[in-house]
């Protein structure tokens, strides 16, 4: 029970379980994973597949034959387990050379070496088969006010954006890039810092249709907002391109939980969303098992984050066949939100006096909206109580 299967579609990146617990305050409390490692033992737990940033496969700095041994060995290792690279990203936030951001650094030279390492990455992700390109901002940002013109760095992000557009389909990758919203950290500020901002965005680029997002749960969070409902909003853009799942226990640091951890609750609301939305996309953790951890408690967590997710699916299941839940639904009345507000058109609502004239405000104020038991019976479902 719980056994997580390919057909799930879950995929984790080399760079969370490879976590060696390095953080501001502290050194390394793990060893390095080897990637051909993590492939296997991913396989094992059930994951369908693997993601990576360039310099996770490949060290920053490799000569060509480091990176033709690295490729090669992980290549094997996804033909024998059968693993796929759904997904792959660039590192453009690690090296110094990345303090000021890399596509809205204020150095040149920079952001044209930050173009020309991703476009690198992109052959490799084509060639590996990738679907979707992630492109988390990094450290695109500041911490100060005259540091950054945003309107000029917008210009900047927008230029790269269209270039490594341009190059996709230029190249013929069946490939589509998905935006990362993040709102700090690294930087104290960061440029596209909600999901929201993320969509207004990609609107104004040259190849709108190419471009998604891939929100994260802890990152949405971090601004305070509602995953499920950020989520919710890109998937009627048709924009939810890719998902990056875990836990986060409200506005703090980026937690990078376990999935499921932290709130509970929105997990259990955005794993319902997904599973009744049509997202056929991969189940993506972008997790941290917590430093405290050996290597067996990552394994552990990393299991865990597939576990919860397929027990709220099943109990995200049972809550929408629940007859009472159906009845709870009705009396909340969803079904009244589904029917256009006017489908007798501007005329029809115009010279319809029940809608103004006689309509009687404290009637429909003195009715109770019933929300309360429909979330209780939530809860029950929740807490395995019905
Ligand atoms: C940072 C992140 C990133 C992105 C990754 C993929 C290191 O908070 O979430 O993970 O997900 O770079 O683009
Ligand atoms: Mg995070
Ligand atoms: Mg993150
Ligand atoms: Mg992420």
């Amino acid at each position: 029970r719980y056994q997580p299967v390919p057909e799930d579609r879950f995929s984790f990146g080399l760079w969370t379980v490879g976590w060696q617990g390095r953080d501001p305050f502290g050194d390394a409390t793990r060893r390095a994973l080897d990637p051909v490692e993590t492939v296997h033992r991913l396989a094992e737990l059930g994951a369908y597949g693997v993601t990576f940033h360039d310099d996770d496969l490949i060290p920053f700095g490799a000569d060509d034959i480091e990176r033709e041994t690295a490729v090669k060995r992980f290549r094997r290792a996804l033909e024998a387990t059968g693993l796929v690279v759904p997904m792959a990203t660039t590192n453009l936030f690690t090296h110094p050379v990345f303090k000021d951001g890399a596509f809205t650094a204020n150095d040149r030279d920079v952001r044209r070496f930050a173009l020309r390492k991703t476009l690198r990455n992109i052959d490799l992700a084509a060639e590996l088969g990738a679907r979707t390109y992630v492109a988390w901002g990094g450290r695109e940002g500041a911490e100060s006010g005259a540091a950054k013109d945003v309107r000029t760095a917008l210009d900047r992000l927008k230029e790269a954006f269209d270039l490594l557009g341009q190059y996709v389909v230029e190249q013929g990758y069946d490939l589509r890039v998905a935006v990362e919203p993040k709102p700090n950290e690294p930087r104290g500020d960061i440029l596209l810092p909600t999901v929201g901002h993320a969509l207004a965005f990609i609107e104004r680029l040259e190849r709108p249709g190419l471009f998604g997002v891939n929100p994260e749960v802890g990152h949405e969070q971090m601004a305070g907002l509602n995953v499920p409902h950020g989520v919710a909003q890109a998937l009627w853009q048709g924009k939810l391109f890719h998902i990056d799942l875990n836990g986060q226990s409200g506005i703090k640091y980026d937690q990078d939980l376990r999935f499921g951890a932290g709130d509970l609750r929105a997990a259990f609301w955005l794993v319902d969303l997904l599973e009744t939305a049509g997202y056929d996309g991969p189940r993506h953790f972008d997790f941290k098992p917590p430093r405290t951890e050996d290597l067996d408690g990552v394994w552990a967590s990393a299991a865990g984050c597939m576990r919860t997710y397929l027990i709220l699916k099943e109990r995200a299941a049972a809550f929408r066949a629940d007859p009472a839940v159906q009845d709870a639904l009705r009396a909340a009345r969803l079904h009244e939100l589904a029917r256009p507000t006017a489908e007798d058109g501007l005329a029809g609502l115009l010279a319809d006096p029940t809608a103004y004239e006689t309509f009687r405000p404290e009637v429909a104020a003195a009715r109770g909206m019933a929300f309360e038991q429909l979330d209780q019976l939530a809860m029950d479902h929740v807490l395995g109580a019905s």
